[in-house]
């Protein structure tokens, strides 16, 4: 009697979405990006960067999956902690059932680290440019000098980035180390000076909201989802309407249209921010 009564929790839901999502429309978009086409160039190039283990390479694989209908492993994947998986700066292209490519093209980096692990900001920056070849293995002591093989001295605008896409994992926002912080600042600085368009993927948002986890559908009316995606625009000083939260296939077996859909809508998003940039890019 009397005791002091504990106001319940607030709901983790929304009443509505404040983000409109046509479920159910995956084929819609998915033919919408197959149809695209660039002006000026054949491929739009999409660099993807990010904290080790973030989700990069995964993303470049979901993206491709989602377009191929099944599970696919181009871009190899990594296990948790320990340094960076993907070693080598690589292009990942999107087959068309008749072996062609789709026009934008996925480029993956080496993960970033705090410490003098991981890959340097110079070499990242160097991508931004076009400056590092395909196959460049990246090297944490020093970037690629421009008198060094492997050093693409005059880029074609193809070779340029025309997205910057950085990787972030919903689940270690909060736990960022300020030195990997200070890279991804130095990298965003240099792209804003390139005047090159900037998004967020927010992956893992599995591991931090189990609503979302049992039903990707509540992605936008998951109030933990739209606070780690605050934590995004705040930390890299991007608006929210260029961050996009994704789960990646990470252990299904089968493609799932939910799961491609918003994966794709992250992808629309992307090439229309790319193809504005494709139409004003100097060479
Ligand atoms: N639960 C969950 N796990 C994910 C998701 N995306 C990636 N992973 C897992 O996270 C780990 C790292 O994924 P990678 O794609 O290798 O990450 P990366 O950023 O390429 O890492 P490095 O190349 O090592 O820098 C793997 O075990 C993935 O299966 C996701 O959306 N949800
Ligand atoms: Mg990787």
């Amino acid at each position: 009697m009397g005791g002091i009564q504990a106001t319940p929790p607030p709901p983790p839901e929304f009443d509505r979405p404040w983000r409109m999502m046509h479920w159910g429309s995956k084929d819609v978009i998915e033919q919408k990006l197959r149809n695209f086409r660039p002006d000026n160039v054949q491929f739009v190039r999409i660099l993807v960067v990010g904290e080790v283990g973030a989700g990069k390479s995964s993303f470049i694989n979901s993206v491709n999956n989602a377009f191929q209908g099944r599970i696919t492993s181009g871009a190899l994947v990594g296990g948790i902690g320990g340094t960076s998986f993907t070693k080598a700066y690589k292009t990942h292209y999107i087959q068309r059932k008749d072996a062609s490519h789709l026009p934008f093209v996925f480029n993956d980096t080496m993960g970033l680290e705090s410490s003098e692990s991981g890959a340097h900001v110079q070499d990242i920056i160097n991508a931004l440019h076009g400056f590092l070849q395909e196959a460049y293995r990246f090297n944490p002591a020093s970037p690629l000098s421009s008198n060094a093989p492997g050093y693409r001295s005059s880029p074609s605008l193809e070779d340029q980035t025309f997205c910057l896409v950085n990787i972030m994992a919903a689940d270690k926002i909060s736990l960022m180390d300020s030195g990997v912080f200070r890279k991804l600042q130095a990298i965003r600085e240099a792209a804003s000076h390139l005047n090159m368009p900037q998004v967020i993927i927010m992956t893992k948002v599995d591991l931090v909201c189990p609503l979302v986890h049992h039903d990707i559908k509540k992605i936008y009316t998951s109030k933990r989802i739209k606070e780690k995606m605050q934590e995004c625009s705040n930390i890299l000083g991007l608006p929210m309407n260029y961050i996009f939260p994704v789960k990646n296939y990470h252990e299904e077996i089968d493609t799932e249209d939910d799961m491609d859909l918003l994966i794709l809508k992250a992808l629309d998003q992307i090439m229309h921010i790319a193809a504005d940039k494709s139409c004003t890019h100097e060479n």
